[in-house]
């Protein structure tokens, strides 16, 4: 199929879509309406690619990867879209006839913030890679109506809003009212001899949502296919007609509810069976229309592993075992032992993370009473175990449901042919501690994935003056081969080169410093360092520790401002969930913190701190180019990878961690002297716990004791002393993370960071190292090894017919 627009006339296409899709003339139109009109200008472009894509997947009857995910957090879609079809200039251009910023307009886009965090965003970054590198997959989610909840301060407290990134038109999809699948919950199963038949007390239907993806330059285009919840009944006419409407509506608000809300967290009961609820909602949807795709072109089930690798992007889809099982046997006819053979070598699963509370458990009760069939086939999966753990002669024993719980790790883990981490470090803990008695028994199953990011958004989309020098001096083939990035490193050495590095560093600064004048209504200087922490709040990370070296750093200015400082900016920017407490308070702390150093003009320039409400991919992609430190301080041990760590070093920012997840990785990479690295290692952490007493460490350190000091008297928080105790109760009750035990690493640390940038040329020099050597943490290269160690699936771009 050819495009359906003369090569160059993206103009045309505007101006057509201004008129057809959007309704409006030039000068009524508003800068979303042009948005609209350009998003779906681009969109028509990727469909001949899109198809053909298709076709050649179809035509050769390709293996294809399922990723499976309950998180994908894309960010803005129409800029990224233009920067991998080369459409820059010319949409730049077709709104500049109209007097329009092109700026403005990608701008306007709010982000689709389906995901929480490094999973989502992970899962975003493969979906480019793999459309970058021309495998055939699915990206498979969920389509919910509100993503992560939108987040402002009120006196430094959190406060949550619904998000609703669909209000205006979303053009990027195509709705596919057709294709429908029925999801049962509850009911019972009734069994007849060896035939088990599940009858559901209630369906929902899953409808299909494709967004096209299109990769680097368009070689190859992919589809996310989201599902959203629709009634089975759409609406109860009697009920109606006797003027009930609220309950003529129950059906279909019942069913959408489904897929209404991303979930932050799952701490209380009804939201958990909400959570297990959409978890099979979108994992029985996948499985059902892979397998309809399968038996398309193929008649043998037991074939599938030849034709379909399917990924599961944590526990979330855990529940893909036995409903692939289910879907095989009870549906269409292969005996259990075929069934489970067949789906564990198709099913992969990913673990990212070893935190004990994250790590998903399923009441007996609950799951028995949502997925009755599915509760009988984990306990055969489970003897399934239990059959291979007699066979390998270890003292292990391993068991999916344990004090009636079913542990999903032990499920996905069971139920895959591979099993990955996301760092070398967190794979070697997978196989010390949640999963070495698993590893016992199938000692080949676990292998290691560092995790990469897409130099698309990261780098070529979100740093334009950085992207022009590299173009200018070693070509354009990094994008797509991010290793040639390396061929700037002995340009480290070279003055020029450096001041042309810094330069381009210091007008992302300024062009940062600018909008928290606007937005945030503070002066702060691009001369400064930017220190930068930008994730979700969570203990583990430590956000703590910073803002108590922080609080520090402003008292040894305040007794002595005439001192030689080097002057900073300290970035926060993250999330808490809602229910998570302990992460809200120490927020609240943050702010405060930032309140008091900010308004005293002994500290003046020398230190300000900067907590941008609402931190989400968009506000990354200002911040990352413009940090001169990055902030990766997690206990180690406790992180399993960390992908906001790579972007940071890709755009020449030096990392100040410890060694946690990929941060040990990008120490190798980047050459020690060009990292700041402190602190107990995941060994020294370990040995630590027993008999740890935080108190020591307190006492041991007056610089700490004194912060400390002023929280508790409330320094922090005048005319209200006591805010901020819930904190230190928490610390000093039980400082699992170990904050005192790291600190005065930390601090020290932190000097030795203010003497290196004081030093411009080597600080310029370390920067432009930390770029040339950061090629390998491209998300390209992972998938790479997905593809080869994972999945067994060649790439069809650039193929001949
Ligand atoms: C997160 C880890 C990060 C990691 C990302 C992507 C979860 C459950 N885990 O360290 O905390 O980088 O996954 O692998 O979101």
């Amino acid at each position: 199929m050819k495009d359906i627009y003369e090569p160059g006339s993206l103009t045309q296409a505007i101006d057509f879509h201004l008129a057809h899709s959007v309704g409006k003339t030039p000068d009524t139109a508003s800068t979303t309406d042009w948005r609209l009109a350009l998003s779906r200008a681009v969109r028509d472009k990727l469909i001949a690619p899109w198809f053909e894509a298709t076709n050649r997947t179809y035509a050769k009857d390709r293996k294809r990867v399922y990723y499976l995910s309950m998180e994908f957090l894309l960010g803005r879609i129409l800029e990224d879209a233009v920067n991998n079809l080369g459409l820059e200039d010319d949409a730049r251009e077709a709104l500049a006839k109209h007097g329009i910023s092109f700026a403005d307009v990608v701008n306007d886009e709010p982000d689709a913030a389906l995901g929480n965090g490094g999973l989502g965003r992970l899962a975003a970054c493969f979906l480019d890679s793999l459309s970058c590198l021309g495998i055939p997959a699915y990206g498979y989610g969920i389509r919910y109506a509100h993503g992560l909840f939108r987040q402002s301060f009120d006196q430094g407290k959190q406060v949550e809003m619904a998000e609703d990134w669909l209000r205006h038109q979303h053009n990027w999809e195509f709705e596919r009212s057709e294709c429908l699948y029925d999801i049962g919950f509850g009911g019972e199963v009734i069994e007849t001899g060896a035939q088990a038949k599940w009858s559901p007390s209630d369906i929902v239907m899953a409808q299909a949502y494709d967004t096209p993806v299109a990769g680097w330059q368009a070689r190859w285009t992919n589809t996310l296919r989201l599902w959203s919840a629709k009634p089975k009944k759409i609406f109860d006419l009697d009920p109606f007609n006797r003027g009930e409407y609220m309950q003529a509506a129950a059906p279909e608000v019942l069913a959408e509810t489904i897929s209404r809300v991303l979930y932050p967290d799952d701490s209380t009961e009804t939201g958990k069976a909400l959570r297990l609820k959409q978890e099979f909602f979108f994992t029985s949807a996948s499985l059902q229309d892979l397998l309809r795709r399968f038996l398309t072109h193929n008649g043998d089930l037991r074939a599938l592993p030849t034709k379909v690798a399917i990924q599961m992007n944590d526990t979330h889809p855990a529940i893909a075992g036995p409903e692939l099982i289910r879907l095989l046997s009870d549906v269409h006819g292969l005996s259990f032992d075929d069934a489970f053979d067949t789906a564990q070598n198709t099913l992969h699963y990913t673990n990212h993370t070893l935190l004990p509370e994250a790590l998903e458990a399923w009441d007996v009760g609950l799951m028995g009473s949502i997925l009755p069939r599915h509760m009988q086939l984990i306990e055969r999966i489970d003897d399934r175990l239990s059959r291979d753990v007699a066979k390998s002669n270890t003292s292990a024993a391993p068991r999916i449901v344990e004090n009636d719980v079913v542990n999903m790790g032990t499920l996905a883990f069971t139920c895959s042919r591979r099993v990955n981490g996301v760092s070398a470090l967190h794979t070697d803990l997978m196989k010390q501690t949640v999963f070495s008695d698993l590893h016992k028994v199938y000692p080949e199953r676990i292998l290691n994935q560092t995790n990469g990011v897409t130099p698309r958004r990261w780098l070529h989309g979100c740093n334009p003056g950085l992207r022009d020098l590299l173009n200018e001096t070693i070509g354009t083939e990094w994008v797509s081969d991010l290793e040639q990035l390396e061929n700037i490193a002995p340009l480290a050495d070279d003055p020029a080169f450096r001041k042309r590095f810094m330069a381009i560093k210091q007008d992302n600064k300024r062009r940062l410093a600018d909008w928290v004048a606007e937005n945030m209504n503070l002066q702060i200087s691009p001369d400064a360092m930017f220190d930068i922490q930008i994730k979700r709040i969570h203990e583990y990370k430590r956000q703590l520790m910073n803002a108590f070296e922080t609080a520090a750093l402003a008292n040894a200015i305040r007794r002595e401002p005439d001192a030689d400082w080097t002057p900073r900016v300290k970035f926060f920017g993250g999330k808490a969930a809602p229910a998570y407490i302990d992460a809200k308070n120490i927020i609240r702390l943050i702010n405060d913190i930032a309140q008091s150093i900010n308004s005293d003009p002994v500290i003046g320039d020398r230190l300000k701190v900067v907590y941008p409400p609402n931190y989400n991919v968009s506000l990354a992609e200002m911040l990352i180019p413009a940090a001169d430190l990055s902030e990766q301080i997690s206990t180690a041990g406790k992180e399993a990878s960390g992908t906001g760590n790579m972007k940071f070093a890709l755009n020449g920012a030096v990392t100040i961690g410890t060694l946690d997840g990929a941060n040990v990785e990008i120490c190798d990479h980047v050459g020690a002297t060009n990292i700041y690295i402190f602190g107990m290692t995941a060994a020294e952490v370990h040995a630590a716990r027993e008999g740890y007493v935080m108190q020591d460490y307190i006492d041991r350190s007056p610089i700490l004791n004194e912060v400390i000091e002023q929280v508790r008297t409330g320094f922090y928080s005048p005319g209200d002393p006591t805010r901020h105790w819930p904190v230190l109760e928490k610390l000093l009750r039980d400082d699992y993370f170990m904050v005192a035990a790291d600190f005065d690493a930390y601090w020290d640390a932190q000097r030795r960071v203010d003497g290196g940038f004081a030093n411009k040329d080597a600080w310029a020099r370390m920067a432009v190292l930390n770029t040339a050597l950061s090629g390998w943490f491209s998300s390209d290269r992972t998938i790479q090894g997905y593809a080869k160690d994972i999945w067994g699936i060649d790439s069809l771009a650039g193929e001949t017919e």
